[in-house]
């Protein structure tokens, strides 16, 4: 009767794969930066506290917190009066977008128009202005949809001037808040020409019904399949991981039947986990081949170990690769051939199952 029964269904096969979704890291890499005046340009016409200018505006406060007003710089009571700072300047900055700049000053008339002017590259590219009250209070001006490079950033200066005669205008404070893009961290899954992969998914190997428990196998990352890391961010440090994207509570789903992914009863039974099916997946990322992108190491990279999803025990992503401090950016890196090992219990029905994975990276 057995035999017969396998003979039977001996011709019906598992197909089981395994489909990747990639994730990025939450962080769009928007950032924020403090920039302030680091020198004196030729263009220093204000009167100042002291032999330099710059240094009476540079106090590291931000608003709402006052401005320190026992330095400053004063106009003179002179409108045609300019000064003009160098700034500090924001590393690996691949676009700057906004920049705000907020001065803590007054004048000596209320509603006291004081332009507030960007130069960059060399010469005058953006002009605002804020309105000073009689008593010192923070003031603003933004400039938007900016497409600011590295080397205007590095060049910035910013020029005041008095608009109106007749009064005396006061800076004490003066910074620049720049909103701006540091690369990108993504993960993905690209052909052999490096071109994203629409629907990346791999075959795991088929198996015959049995009666008894058994493996199946698979290669996560080929190279009509690879996984690429790309990090044009200024911080080397990541991780890359592999979860099952329905988390703990996800299976092998087939037509009719399903079975586990993360059970580590032996002979792929059913534990003591929140479902009723026998199975579990494990990855080995310390078989896999990292490739740098040409002109890139390998550097501060380093495989993850061999593990296996367990509801029992919370494990329910596994690290397939990950970057240190000393690893380079600006690179790409592929990984290839992680393996991958998933046990089928006794006696499940033939089919075609698949399970839905996601590709998560993260920056440290
Ligand atoms: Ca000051
Ligand atoms: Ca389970
Ligand atoms: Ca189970």
């Amino acid at each position: 009767m057995i035999f017969k029964l396998i003979s039977n269904k001996k011709f019906l096969s598992f197909l089981i794969f395994l489909v990747f979704i990639t994730s990025y890291n939450p962080n769009t890499y928007a950032l924020n930066a403090y920039i302030r005046p680091d020198g004196d340009t030729t263009t220093i016409q204000w009167t100042s506290t002291a032999a330099t200018h710059y240094t009476e505006i540079d106090e590291a406060v931000v608003q709402p917190t006052a401005g320190t007003t026992t330095d400053y710089v004063n106009n003179g009571g002179t409108a045609t009066n300019l000064d003009r700072y160098t700034m500090g300047t924001i590393s690996s900055v691949i676009q700057a977008t906004q920049v705000v700049v907020w001065v803590y000053g007054y004048s000596t008339k209320n509603n006291s128009s004081t332009s507030v002017d960007l130069y960059y590259n060399g010469s005058l590219q953006n002009q605002g202005s804020v309105t000073f009250g009689t008593s010192y209070s923070w003031q603003s001006v933004t400039f938007t949809g900016l497409t600011l490079s590295q080397s205007d950033i590095d060049s910035l200066e910013i020029e005041i001037t008095g608009d109106a005669g007749g009064r005396t205008y006061y800076v004490a404070t003066l910074y620049a808040d720049v909103t701006y893009t540091a690369g990108s961290l993504s993960a993905d899954i690209v052909d052999s020409s490096g071109v994203s992969v629409s629907n990346p998914s791999i075959n795991m190997s088929e198996k015959t019904f049995d009666f008894s428990s058994q493996s199946s196998t698979g290669t996560f990352g080929v190279s009509s399949q690879k996984i690429r890391v790309t990090n044009t961010t200024a911080g080397p440090s990541w991780t890359l991981s592999l979860a099952a994207v329905e988390g703990s509570g996800d299976y092998w789903s087939g037509a009719s039947s399903d079975y586990d992914y993360n059970d580590p009863t032996s002979n792929a039974g059913d534990g003591s986990d929140s479902d009723t099916w026998g199975g579990q997946m494990s990855v080995d990322p310390s078989v896999g081949t990292i490739t740098p992108q040409s002109g890139c190491t390998n550097t501060g990279l380093s495989l993850g170990s061999s593990s296996s999803y367990d509801e029992e025990s919370s494990v329910n992503s596994i690290t397939l690769m990950s970057a240190t401090s000393s690893a380079s950016t600006n690179c790409y890196w592929d990984l290839t051939g992680v393996s991958v090992n998933q046990s089928i219990p006794p006696e499940q029905p033939a089919g075609t199952y698949s399970i839905n994975m996601v590709l998560t990276i993260v920056a440290n």
